[in-house]
């Protein structure tokens, strides 16, 4: 049996967002979120589960890992080792292709390629729904990343499920760097102030279902401008449920708010180009393939705009060895 494996997930962006965890659920959504997987963006780690060891190693590019990171790993590990018939520490190496330090989510495409590489390593099941899964447990939004295209989490799923391959519609998605460093207050501990002190998120969790309606809808039909407005509108949403928090938590800046104006104006001149934001101050911004080098050069030219990366649709994550 092997004990050890590679794997690779790709970064995923919710075009409907999932912001909210059910109770004493074991990390599942309070509310259904749909996403693409994006190519490039990705992480590649070898887990390598070794008798020798005494305590579990992980190591993101050239730095060992203690604190908050290694237990978020270790605990996943801890999953794959409950069902293994022998269980043993392990060795983690994880690498991104894209800047670690530049505020990018890297969770999902990182808990992804680990549940796939550790279920692997650990010979347990390693179909994308078990992987889905495993991942969703450490971060909900790794859950998608299993699948390439579009993808959806449920409230309460267990898993993602697949919804368009990355072959069904292509898009370009326009990564707006707006800040340098890493952000102020990361995707978990956010959510959870939220959910405590926010008077907005009920209705947030309401509301969010009717949303993803509209996308899932929009997506089966390839029908860009409705997405356009349904994620528009997640994404205000979700960023007005935590700006009533107390203490509020902005996540945008001046730099951010311009990409917003400027996308919003390039559409009254008859762009299809739609504005998103995580937990964070960069804008990815939806558009055609065939409008994608206009509507970068407009982001570019934007006050303050770092640099935009230009993605599109990406697989599933897979094994490399
Ligand atoms: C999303 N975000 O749907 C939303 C939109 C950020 C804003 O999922 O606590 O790192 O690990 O389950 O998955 C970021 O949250 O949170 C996130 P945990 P995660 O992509």
């Amino acid at each position: 049996m092997p004990n050890s494996a590679i794997a690779r997930a790709c970064a995923n962006i919710a075009f409907i967002k999932y912001w909210g965890k059910q109770p004493a659920s074991d990390n599942r959504a309070a509310v259904p979120s749909l996403s693409l997987t994006l190519a490039g963006l990705s992480t590649e780690t070898e887990v390598e589960f070794d008798s020798n060891l005494s305590a579990d190693q992980l190591v993101l590019g050239r730095t060992a890992l203690e604190g908050r990171p290694l237990e978020r790993v270790k605990a996943l590990l801890d999953r794959v080792r409950a069902q293994s018939p022998n269980p043993a520490f392990a060795r983690v190496q994880s690498r991104n292709d894209f800047p670690t330090g530049a505020g990018l989510a890297s969770s999902a495409s990182g808990f992804c390629a680990l549940a796939l590489a550790a279920s692997s390593a650990a010979g347990i099941a390693s179909d994308a729904a078990s992987v889905s899964a495993l991942a969703r447990k450490s971060s909900a939004s790794a859950a998608r990343s299993a699948f390439g295209g579009f993808s959806v989490l449920r409230a309460g799923a267990d898993a993602a499920e697949p919804l368009l391959d990355e072959n069904a519609w292509p898009l370009a998605l326009l990564v707006t760097l707006t800040a340098k460093g890493p952000k102020a207050v990361g995707s978990t501990e956010g959510m959870l102030h939220t959910e405590r002190t926010s008077p907005y998120y009920a209705t947030w969790v309401t509301h969010a279902p009717k949303l993803f309606e509209q996308g899932y809808k929009a997506v089966l039909e390839r029908d860009l401008e409705r997405l356009g407005a349904a994620m528009e509108q997640s994404t205000l949403m979700m960023h007005a449920s935590m700006l009533a928090a107390a203490p509020h938590l902005l996540y945008m800046n001046p730099v951010s708010v311009r990409v917003i104006e400027t996308v919003t104006a390039l559409r009254k001149q008859g762009t299809h180009a739609y504005f998103t934001l995580d937990a964070g101050p960069h804008v990815k911004v939806l558009t055609t393939p065939e409008l994608a080098a206009s509507v970068r050069a407009a982001l570019l030219d934007v006050e303050g705009v770092q640099s935009v990366i230009e993605t599109k649709a990406g697989p599933g994550a897979t094994l490399v060895r």
